[in-house]
């Protein structure tokens, strides 16, 4: 490592975190996680265990609802895993879905599928006997979970839909080799979780090292004009640029050092918007993704995880800097930016006619969650029926949606009637609705300070009730919540962010932008829901009466003067 950009603060160089001992010790990755499987004394792993799980995809959790009760009867906590899926760009079959969806129903607590963020699902609540078998399940499906969580490079995203169009099938190949390329090379998880036999002696991990990466890592591919993705909520973004007159992309613009997590209370922390480093060919692609993870690897802080991100790196050595190692490192010049636009931010609900004249389906799934819960909204029963008669495959979206992709013309009455009868289709769902998110939170997020998921629905439809009092029910806000100031709904990328400071109490962030370039800034912080409603319902009163032609909530209450924009966010996030 080198220390020279190890910490800024001489005192801190050589007391690497815990997490850095764990990895070191591990094995890569193995720890005493197969002993501790067959530890039926407990529901869950070890301290160092819990962390390493994570590298194969899965975090240990307990039911948050129901931890009194058990305190109260003497009893452990109600110990569980969510395991969380590699799907690259999204894209998954109807045969896995109907295997995936059966397992849920069977074997975890909960029973549904968890749409995330990042273009995946989750499922939680699963206990330690059933762990082999959901990762046996995804093998023989020829899926698999590594890599979806710990200090390495995520589930890599890009825009929507390959079927969409050559430009959408060439990202998410892409997607594919970025991911598989950077995964780790341990043979860990084979040996754990399916009865693998051991080969240690050939273990090494020539990108990540055996400590693996300081942090979490993302990357994200975008076409614009939609940032689907939220190029600026990750480390590494590659956007899209299409060549004059041809239906190819003849390269990417890259972005290094996107991020939205925050602590409370420390100022030194903050989210960040991705640095524009320049222009490469195609060719270059997984050349500067591994150069930057390399980087990051030697360069990132491995003493203080709060701030290891590559957001921090590249403030602590500068944009200059970072950038011209990647240059040295490579071999590639970065050249000037090629011009780009976003406009658009949101998926396209509704038939959409791609490439091969076959139809995309795009349905709105509320906070991503797909359970049988409401009974007027049956959308496991829908979507693994349509699953049954579907030839095409689903994708899932990084706004936590379901496109069902590449059904035929004489099949589309069929997979509407079926979505229809289960209620997954429903026409009343307002633009405003489309336009929010919730993070997970309780019961499960073991870092929720306040509701997210399961207060969303109902806080928008006070909202409906403000736009619709201005006559605003065809606009909508981009308005999401998290239930702590880590941001997994991208809060700190929205027109509205909510973050939870404790049970029933939020901060309220203003002035983001729709198109995800611009960071919202604190209006008011640590205020009850009728505060917050109060303060929507004056801007919202104020924005339909003095906005300009279409001008979006965002981009008014930053010209308005309601609060001032955020331009860096590392020098003035935190500005009165
Ligand atoms: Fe996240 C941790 C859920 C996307 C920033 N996130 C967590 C954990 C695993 C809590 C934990 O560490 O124990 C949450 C599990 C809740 C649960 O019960 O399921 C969790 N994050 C999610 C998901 C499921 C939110 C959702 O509603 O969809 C998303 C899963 C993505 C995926 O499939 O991989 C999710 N998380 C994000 C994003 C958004 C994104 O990547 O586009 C962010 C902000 C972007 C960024 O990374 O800066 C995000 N999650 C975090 C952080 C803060 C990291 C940091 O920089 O400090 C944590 C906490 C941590 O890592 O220590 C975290
Ligand atoms: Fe949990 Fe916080 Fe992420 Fe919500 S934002 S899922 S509460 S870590």
């Amino acid at each position: 490592m080198n220390k020279k950009y190890n910490n800024n603060n001489d005192k801190n160089i050589l007391v690497l975190s815990d997490n850095e001992r764990i990895k070191q010790e591990s094995n890569f990755l193995r720890g005493t996680i197969a002993q501790n499987l067959d530890n039926n004394l407990t529901g869950g792993f070890n301290t160092e265990d819990a962390q390493l799980i994570r590298f194969h995809g899965m975090y240990q959790q307990d039911d948050r609802d129901v931890r009194v009760e058990r305190a109260n009867q003497k009893l452990e906590p109600l110990i569980n895993m969510m395991l969380r899926c590699r799907l690259p760009g999204g894209v998954i079959m109807p045969a896995q879905w109907l295997a995936i969806d059966d397992f849920s129903e069977k074997y975890t607590l909960y029973g549904t599928i968890r749409l995330t963020t990042r273009q995946t699902f989750q499922l939680h609540g699963l206990l330690k006997p059933n762990l082999k078998n959901v990762h046996r399940l995804l093998n023989e499906l020829g899926l698999d979970s590594i890599a979806t969580a710990g200090d390495v490079n995520r589930n890599v995203i890009c825009t929507a839909n390959p079927m969409e169009s050559t430009l959408h099938h060439q990202v998410w190949e892409l997607a594919k080799s970025i991911s598989s390329y950077l995964l780790p090379k341990s043979n860990a998880y084979a040996e754990i979780w399916l009865d693998s036999k051991k080969t240690e002696s050939t273990d090494s991990e020539p990108i990540l090292s055996a400590t693996y990466l300081p942090r979490k890592f993302k990357i994200a591919i975008a076409i614009p004009p939609i940032n689907d993705v939220d190029v600026h909520a990750n480390d590494l973004s590659f956007i899209a640029i299409r060549g004059d007159n041809t239906d190819q992309i003849i390269g990417f613009n890259v972005l290094v050092g996107g991020g939205l997590a925050m602590t409370y209370g420390d100022t030194t922390t903050y989210p960040r918007k991705a640095s524009e480093f320049g222009y490469i060919s195609t060719k270059d692609v997984l050349k500067i993704a591994e150069t930057v993870v390399t980087i990051q690897r030697d360069w990132g802080n491995r003493s203080d995880r709060k701030h290891a991100k590559t957001k921090y790196t590249l403030d602590r050595v500068g944009v200059t800097t970072f950038k011209s190692e990647v240059e040295r490192r490579s071999g590639v010049t970065f050249h000037p930016i090629h011009p780009y636009v976003f406009t658009d931010r949101g998926d396209r609900f509704g038939w959409v006619q791609g490439i091969d004249d076959y139809w995309h389906l795009t349905l709105f799934i509320e906070n991503g969650r797909i359970s049988n819960n409401n009974p007027r909204k049956l959308l496991k029963h829908g979507i693994a029926e349509v699953a049954q008669i579907h030839s095409g495959s689903f994708r899932l979206t990084a706004n936590q949606n379901l496109i069902i992709s590449g059904v035929s013309k004489d099949n589309k009455l069929m997979v509407e009637s079926t979505l229809r009868k289960y209620g997954v289709i429903n026409d009343d769902i307002t633009p405003q609705r489309k336009a929010s998110m919730a993070c997970v939170a309780f019961p499960t997020c073991p870092l929720a300070m306040a509701e997210a998921e399961r207060f969303l629905p109902k806080f928008i439809t006070k909202i409906e009730n403000i736009m619709s009092k201005y006559r605003l029910e065809k606009d909508a806000i981009i308005l999401r919540v998290t239930g702590c100031p880590n941001s997994c709904a991208r809060a700190m990328l929205s027109e509205i962010g909510l973050t939870g400071r404790s049970i029933g109490r939020y901060n309220l962030y203003l002035g983001g932008n729709n198109i995800g370039t611009r960071i919202p800034r604190l209006y008011k912080e640590n205020i009850t829901e009728n505060d917050i409603l109060n303060i929507l319902d004056m801007t919202i009163s104020r924005w339909a009466q003095e906005r300009n032609n279409h001008e979006s909530y965002g981009d008014y209450v930053v010209r308005s003067g309601i609060v001032h924009a955020v331009i860096n966010s590392e020098k003035d996030f935190y500005d009165e």
